[in-house]
């Protein structure tokens, strides 16, 4: 590997780690009796006062990279207003990470939006497209001169169509389960469920001035996918033109998605749905983040349950670390620039697991390297515990805790290990 050119490092997003993100859409969310969180960030990892410390932590370790995300609904809390005092706090992060011989990978949208733009039709209306390009255009001229390598836009711009896949399983499963009692039961609680439905949408209109808050992590339509990709590319232009010495992409949650005989057809339809979709707004781009935790099986019924018996994460996920080199050939495949892994990680309370997934995930992407495939990072997710959104804080990803009460840290035995397949590569360069 030529290093001056591969980071090893840790992600992290901005609401899931700072805490009090109180402008966006998500934290307007949690406080909702039917915002679909059960519980709240609240203070997180107070990352945003302790951020010195998780840096210097990352940098003893041995890594050179660090992800992480600038929080707009922070920024631009009200529309067209901007609050120098938070540019000012993530351009200290910048500095910090470059005193400290870290390259910092920042990503501009990490889910969370400011509440004001969902108010204004969100994710599925054209008018986020001029928002964001007035936010990628401040931003830009406050990282002029910066030295910035990587800029990814928008985090996981397929998570909406990855969300209405899992939506459409849920019911297909819901419906077969259904299907078998529904002989033995007279219909569904169909009154409950309409209630419900109703209160959320009034709750809703309340909250967001709508029924239907086109959050970024919502299903998408077809429309949406096209104002998401629209919204990308015109950032990708207006970083180019101010930013000419920095690398654009944006980043994609991919599975490794196999068939079994028979399952090849949904299979391709689930690929296509997870990344052919966005080949064309990316094909130009100067590099994709590539994001992968597991596989999807499918079979002529569609997607697969794990096998009987293979070892889960907490998130449910099959141990599964070989999914990130074939998800990153397969990438390769049909997008000629460069790939940065900029998420791959496990939830476990073992350690010694992440540790194992790390060797195994870290050992595919030197293969893939030495076929010559121009993989540039490899950014563990995730550099702390954190709050995984509607899983709360129940799901510990971090190569380093944290107590939520005293917020005292806990380094894991894998930051080491991390920071050593760094120094490793280093030597065998
Ligand atoms: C995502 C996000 C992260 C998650 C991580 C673990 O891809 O969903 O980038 O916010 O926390 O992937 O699920």
């Amino acid at each position: 590997m030529d290093r001056e050119t591969f980071y090893i490092g840790a992600a992290t997003a901005g609401h899931q780690v700072e805490g009090n993100n109180t402008n966006s859409d998500i934290w307007a969310m949690e406080q909702m009796k039917y915002g679909g969180y059960p519980e709240k960030s609240l203070d997180a990892a107070d990352h945003y006062n302790r951020y010195k410390e998780d840096i210097t932590l990352l940098k003893s370790a041995g890594l050179n990279a660090y992800r992480f995300s600038f929080e707009w609904a922070r920024i631009e809390p009200k529309e067209g207003e901007f609050d120098e005092k938070e540019m000012q706090h993530y351009l200290d992060m910048v500095h910090f990470c470059k005193e400290n011989d870290i390259e910092p990978i920042i990503t501009l949208h990490h889910f969370a939006s400011p509440k004001w733009l969902i108010e204004k039709g969100g994710w599925e209306s054209e008018y986020v497209i001029e928002a964001f390009k007035r936010y990628t255009k401040y931003i830009a001229q406050n990282l002029s001169g910066e030295g910035i390598k990587y800029i990814c836009t928008l985090n996981e711009a397929n998570m909406g169509n990855l969300i209405s896949i899992y939506i459409r399983q849920a019911k297909e499963q819901y419906e077969k389960q259904e299907g078998e009692k529904a002989t033995l039961q007279i219909g569904l609680n169909l009154e409950e469920m309409k209630k419900e439905e109703e209160a959320k949408e009034k709750e809703n209109i309340e909250v967001f001035g709508t029924p239907f808050p086109a959050v970024f992590v919502s299903p998408r339509s077809p429309k949406g996918n096209k104002i998401i990709m629209e919204t990308h590319k015109a950032a990708v232009e207006i970083l180019h033109e101010m930013l000419p010495d920095t690398k654009v992409g944006l980043t994609l949650s991919l599975r490794d998605v196999q068939a079994i005989p028979g399952g090849e057809e949904k299979a391709a339809l689930d690929w296509h749905d997870e990344f052919e979709e966005f080949l064309p707004a990316i094909i130009d781009d100067d590099f994709v983040g590539v994001q992968n935790y597991t596989r999807a099986v499918f079979g002529e019924n569609g997607e697969l349950p794990p096998e009987d018996g293979a070892e889960l994460t907490q998130m449910g996920y099959e141990f599964y670390p070989e999914g990130l080199p074939n998800v990153i050939r397969r990438v390769h495949a049909s997008f000629k620039g460069e790939i940065l892994v900029t998420e791959n990680g496990i939830a476990t309370d073992d350690d010694t697991r992440r540790v194992e997934f790390i060797r195994r995930a870290f050992d595919g992407v030197k293969a893939c390297l030495e076929d010559g495939i121009p993989v540039k990072a490899y950014m563990y997710w995730s550099l702390l515990d954190n709050f995984e959104w509607q899983s709360g804080y129940t799901m510990r990803f971090g190569l380093i805790g944290f107590d939520r009460k005293t917020q005292e840290r806990t380094v894991k035995e894998s930051l080491a290990f991390l920071g050593n397949v760094n120094r490793i590569e280093t030597n065998t360069l």
